[in-house]
């Protein structure tokens, strides 16, 4: 199965236009119901000229793949996981048990309890275990947060997070105006 995940990673790989780049983020979800919320957080990555791979890996369906996945993210060249499930989302933890990379969690709003379920299960870590947990459903946050990690030695990286924020900051500008007149 690592093998797979390796090739995988290099076939799946969605770089923003460069097909042969290293996949730095690994994002994986506890079932494809899961990529709704995800969507998002993807196509900003494409849009950062992140590379990132995706992938399924239930924590309770199917453990195996999800362990093996996580203690080879770092020798299949991953920097930061990002890692969604919901309502007994055990998977960001346990992915975090077995790599000492970052991993980002991302709690997914279900049809019941509101999400509250999701991300009380991904934040309340016991200590030794970190997981960065995102708001509910925030892929968006989750992907910026990646980048941050990555950029943190990536000045191209950077500026484009820099221009993320003054675009942000010019957008909220002009409707503070417009609502003034
Ligand atoms: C979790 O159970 C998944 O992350 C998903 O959010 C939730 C429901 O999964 P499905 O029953 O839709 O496959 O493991």
């Amino acid at each position: 199965a690592a093998q797979r995940i390796a090739a995988k990673a290099t076939s799946m790989a969605k770089p923003a236009s460069k097909a042969e780049l290293q996949p730095l983020v690994a994002v994986t979800m506890g079932s494809d119901s899961d990529l709704p919320v995800l969507k998002p957080g993807l196509a900003l990555l494409e849009t950062l000229g992140v590379p990132y791979f995706v992938t399924i890996t239930s924590a309770h369906r199917t453990p195996a793949r999800m362990t093996d996945f996580a203690a080879n993210a770092a020798s299949n060249g991953f920097k930061v996981i990002i890692a969604a499930a919901g309502g007994a989302a055990h998977l960001p933890g346990m992915i975090a048990a077995s790599t000492a990379l970052p991993v980002i969690g991302v709690p997914v709003k279900g049809s019941t309890l509101d999400g509250m379920d999701s991300l009380l299960s991904i934040v309340q870590m016991p200590r030794g275990v970190p997981v960065a947990t995102v708001a509910i459903n925030n892929s968006i946050n989750a992907a910026l947060l990646a980048a941050r990690i990555l950029g943190s030695n990536d000045v191209e990286l950077r500026q484009k997070l820099e221009k993320y924020a003054k675009d942000m900051e010019s957008e909220v500008l002009g409707k503070a105006e417009k609502l003034e007149g």
